[in-house]
């Protein structure tokens, strides 16, 4: 992208405009962390929606109803995000979003839709949920939006930058003044940029539907050999993780989290609706002392499925991706064994993981391969040292 080019950088007519890192601060080191704008009084906040084209109007949408649960799934498995050969399209299940939107404390009114006037059919949509975020010292009240998504045939029409707006005055009314995002795509000002990788599990599937490609001089059974994984955990005292286990769960990762420079300020209620396993939406398993019955140790990932697009054989991958891990007695890279030994039992086709926190620290010796996409992290409204690396980002979004 010319983005990263001085000479070369590319306009953006719609976030120059808002209050977010822009090209020319980079590298400014006189400005301090903190709010790039201060909040206004609530009472100035925009008490309308903003305009919409007149053929479409809002709607809330309650993922409460099966009915409007059944809309956005359907929205979202047919024009959400795609890789950039078009191979793939995430596949988020209603179960996962149902989880990914009713959080603790979560607004109704934050999960926002657009509907043709006419056939009332959604077209796009947009969400925040709330989240305490800490930033170095502070902790701070935030929106994580996620799950933008207009309609394939109403690109380009700068739909986006009203959804956003949209999302932005509904936080604001109830005085949140900051957010956290993620993207594909390079926009101001990324606060960090980290690297997507992948470990086969089912290598054969994945060669087969254009995933990856056999190495170099490699064969199919070479390839399956490399790959193979034991039938069962090695890590005595592996286990689920239990409702019981929130207090101990989340100490731990209060602990853990407490080195990095941007993560969640997590409580015993986050842990419990972020990290108590669902069945194919989040897995977590911990380390129990034998000994002592001691929690020492900590893994999780999250379900997210992709369409396969215009493949004969196969219509899903079924992809795992790393959420939050701590090791405090068992090596990393062990536990991280143990997880995939575990997603490879679920029958999952590839472990994905960012090159975050302590990740760096496993993923060669475990055998997971850099992918092609990248992933910006961005923060709204709020001004963080540049620079940062992606070892020093704690925090993962949807
Ligand atoms: S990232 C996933 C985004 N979704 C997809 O990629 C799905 C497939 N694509 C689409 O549906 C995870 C469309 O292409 C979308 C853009 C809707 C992406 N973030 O309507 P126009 C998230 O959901 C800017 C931010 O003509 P379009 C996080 C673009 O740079 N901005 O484009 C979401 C341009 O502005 P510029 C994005 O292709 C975070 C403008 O939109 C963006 O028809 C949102 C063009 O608009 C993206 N991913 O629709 C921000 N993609 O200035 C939250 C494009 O460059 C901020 N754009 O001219 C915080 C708000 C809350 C604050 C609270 C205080």
């Amino acid at each position: 992208s010319l983005d990263d080019d001085n000479n070369n950088i590319k306009r953006h007519k719609f976030w120059e405009t808002q209050p977010v890192g822009q090209y020319k601060d980079v590298g400014d080191f006189s400005l301090a962390d903190g709010p790039i704008e201060l909040p206004t009084p609530l009472s100035d906040v925009k008490q309308e929606p903003y305009n919409l084209p007149t053929a479409y109007e809002w709607t809330t949408c309650d993922m409460d109803s099966q009915e409007t649960c059944d809309e956005v799934y359907l929205l979202l498995m047919n024009n959400y995000v795609e890789d950039d050969e078009n191979m793939f399209r995430f596949n988020y299940s209603k179960e996962f979003l149902r989880w990914a939107l009713r959080v603790p404390g979560y607004y109704r009114s934050w999960h926002i839709g657009v509907r043709a006037k006419t056939s009332k059919k959604l077209v796009a949509f947009i969400t925040g949920v709330p989240a305490r975020i800490r930033v170095n010292d502070k902790v701070v009240k935030m929106a994580e939006v996620n799950f933008l998504c207009v309609h394939k045939k109403l690109r380009s029409k700068r739909l986006a930058p009203v959804l956003i707006k949209e999302v932005t005055r509904r936080v604001h009314l109830e005085n949140i003044w900051q957010a956290a995002y993620t993207a594909g795509v390079v926009i101001p000002t990324p606060i960090t940029t980290c690297q997507y990788w992948h470990r086969s599990l089912n290598p054969k599937k994945l060669i087969d539907v254009g995933f990856s490609r056999l190495g170099a001089r490699m064969t199919m059974s070479r390839t399956i050999k490399l790959y193979k994984l034991p039938d069962s955990t090695v890590t005595p005292g592996f286990r689920k993780m239990e409702l019981r286990d929130v207090p101990a769960v989340t100490r731990l990762l209060r602990n853990y989290l407490s080195q990095f420079i941007v993560a969640p300020d997590f409580h015993e209620d986050d842990v419990e609706h972020w990290l108590v396993p669902r069945d194919n939406v989040v897995d977590s398993y911990l380390v129990e002392s034998p000994k002592n019955h001691e929690i020492t140790d900590f893994c999780s990932f999250y379900t997210l499925p992709s369409s396969i697009l215009g493949n004969q054989t196969h219509s899903t991958l079924k992809a795992a991706y790393s959420y939050y891990n701590v090791s405090t007695k068992t090596p990393l890279a062990q536990l991280m064994n143990d997880a995939l030994i575990v997603a490879k039992q679920k029958e999952f086709d590839v472990f994905n993981a960012l090159d975050i926190m302590h990740n760096e620290s496993f993923l060669k010796d475990l055998k997971f391969g850099p992918g092609d996409g990248q992933l910006h992290y961005y923060l709204y409204n709020y001004r963080v040292r540049s620079g940062m690396k992606p070892s020093e980002l704690g925090l993962v979004l949807l």
